[in-house]
């Protein structure tokens, strides 16, 4: 028998914190939990059941779907469609928003995740995972529209990933600090592992895809050119690099040890016109307020995410987060020029 507190305990004594809570958000957490188990057993048994590869589809980004995000994705929908807790979802599998069925009842808030981030490591094996973000529908009640989710990231209420690696963690912010959970195979309950997670102030360690230096805007060439000059260059240490290509691990890493994670702005996305890589509603702001609120920074350059008005469900935006001091650092180096 455990002897540790379960995310289902954590999330209702958490709830008791706050006067007027009806339950309603603490079912829905639960229906969210519930989705990354059992999306955890199917990446855990991967070919096991023929579930690797391409689902032969595209995105609405014009990526190739894996058959693991199509799967994903309607795992999420069939576990969060129910309850009565949501009045629409939003995924970055599917064109448009998916407000709940009329066979059901509509709740007050709205679920938007990236059901399988980094699924393009699934076939080798790499660490990969879902992102999720819960907004409050406004106009309570009525049919939502797209209009509904484009709330700046600091409107979120909670905000969590499942990580799928050695071990299967959940992570998780109500907006009262960030706290981690570990999947207990043996008894299928997410257990409080990680309480009270706090980024470095300070790291040597950055992440950022260097194939695209070629390509990036001159405060983010001078910021990874000083952290590759080491002792002998101006920052007067040397730094450590890693590049894992799935932002659930990276951000994770980040949680655990500090570190800065980048993926900015470029002038081949520029050229695309794209705004950047990451999407701004399911990976973007549900990342930058589980940093923010382990006491780190997240940034486009210039600008904090959280604050970004959105303007179309599938933006995309430059992502630079992680240990508070390096990114003010780079944003810095942004605002100087
Ligand atoms: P690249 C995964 O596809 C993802 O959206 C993030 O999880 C990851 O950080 C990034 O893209 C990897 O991008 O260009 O290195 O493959």
């Amino acid at each position: 028998m455990h002897n540790g507190t379960t995310i289902t305990q954590f999330i209702i004594e958490e709830q008791r914190r706050v006067s007027g809570a009806t339950g309603d958000f603490t079912s829905l957490l639960n229906d969210v939990v519930t989705a990354c188990k059992v999306i955890s057993n199917l990446v855990n048994h991967g070919a096991l059941v023929g579930i690797l590869g391409s689902a032969g589809s595209e995105n609405v980004q014009g990526e190739t779907q894996k058959k693991l995000d199509v799967l994903s994705n309607d795992i999420f929908i069939k576990s969060n469609e129910w309850a009565g807790h949501l009045a629409a979802m939003a995924s970055e599998e599917m064109d448009d928003i998916y407000p709940i069925p009329a066979s059901y009842p509509r709740g007050k808030y709205l679920l938007t995740f990236d059901p399988l981030d980094g699924s393009s490591n699934i076939d080798v094996n790499v660490s990969v995972g879902t992102i999720f973000s819960i907004l409050r529908c406004p106009g309570e009640g009525t049919a939502p529209s797209k209009q509904a989710f484009l709330q700046p990231g600091t409107q979120q209420v909670a905000a969590g990933y499942a990580i799928y690696g050695p071990s299967t963690m959940m992570v998780l912010t109500t907006g009262n600090g960030v706290n981690g959970f570990t999947l207990d195979q043996n008894i299928g309950e997410f257990i409080l592992t990680h309480p009270n997670i706090r980024i470095p102030t300070e790291t040597r360690e950055f992440a950022v895809n260097v194939s695209n230096m070629r390509f990036w805007e001159p405060p983010v060439r001078r910021y990874v050119d000083e952290c590759l000059a080491g002792k002998e260059g101006p920052r007067g240490e040397d730094f450590n690099m890693r590049w894992i290509a799935s932002m659930v691990a990276e951000v994770h890493r980040i949680l655990t040890r500090g570190g800065v994670f980048m993926y900015p702005l470029d002038s081949k996305m520029k050229a695309k016109g794209q705004g950047g890589k990451l999407r701004l509603l399911y990976e973007a702001n549900p990342m930058s307020l589980i940093v923010e609120q382990a006491g780190g920074r997240s940034i486009t350059g210039p600008e904090r995410i959280l604050d970004l008005q959105p303007e179309d469900l599938h933006q995309r935006v430059p992502v630079i987060l992680g240990s508070s001091a390096e990114v003010a650092r780079i944003q810095g180096y942004h605002l100087e020029a």
